[in-house]
């Protein structure tokens, strides 16, 4: 039996990713990197630092900036992300998600949210949907990223629950590698492309019957 959910927030909450892309790619193009929609796939559950190094080793300039460098770079591009979040209201949840945070609450399955983005409190405060959630992991206390399971198995201990009590959900293949790696069930939210290992594949969470998935 499951006892509790923990969902990644970009790709299965809302789809933020497009943000972060028009972010990144201006940032990039500002030290004469050129980063397209395919590259932007790798970025998807990957942290903001591990993000730009990706872009780095792309245009063969790792160890063309200081420490403190790169986290100016970082900063710069999350302020023009944080820009862009303004305008996100309510309806831009992914469809079926309000639905089935009620059906869950309706039941008293305790959900967490298990993403890798510092933003994820000032973006579920714009969807209107903090309220739905018992806990927001804070990526800054983890020592691993996606795909390692730190922060899936914090999530689930966080919920009073065991890993292995606990269904997760997620778009990118680091999140899918990351909840198998702690034990859990794994639901991948179908963006387009190819999930590999989860148990199971949809394209919004309203496809799911909340009891059978429970029942696993
Ligand atoms: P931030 P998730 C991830 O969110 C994004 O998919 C990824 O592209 C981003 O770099 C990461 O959050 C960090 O975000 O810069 O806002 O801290 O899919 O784990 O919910
Ligand atoms: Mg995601």
């Amino acid at each position: 039996m499951k006892k509790g959910f923990v969902f990644d927030l970009d790709g299965v909450i809302t789809d933020t990713a497009k943000y972060h892309y028009i972010a990144w790619k201006e940032l990039a193009a500002e030290i004469g990197i050129e980063i397209d929609l395919k590259f932007n796939e790798q970025l998807k559950g990957i942290s903001r630092m591990d993000s730009l190094e990706r872009i780095l080793t792309l245009g063969n300039k790792n160890d063309a900036y200081t420490e403190v460098e790169k986290e100016a770079l970082a900063t710069k591009k999350n302020t023009h992300y944080v820009q862009l979040l303004q305008s996100l209201t309510p309806d831009d949840l992914l469809p079926g998600v309000k639905t089935f945070l009620d059906e869950a609450k309706a039941k008293n399955i305790p959900c967490a949210i298990a993403s890798a983005s510092k933003n994820a409190p000032f973006i579920l405060d714009k969807l209107g949907v903090m309220q739905d959630f018992d806990t927001i992991v804070d990526p800054a206390t983890l020592k691993k990223g996606k795909p390692d399971p730190e922060i899936f198995i914090q999530a689930a201990l966080a919920l009073g629950i065991e890993p292995a009590e606990a269904v997760g959900f997620e778009d990118a293949q680091a999140g899918i590698d990351g909840i198998k790696a702690a034990g859990m069930y794994a639901v991948g939210v179908y963006s387009g492309e190819e999930l590999h290992g989860a148990d199971v594949i949809v394209e919004k969470l309203t496809d799911l019957n909340i009891d059978e998935l429970l029942a696993k």
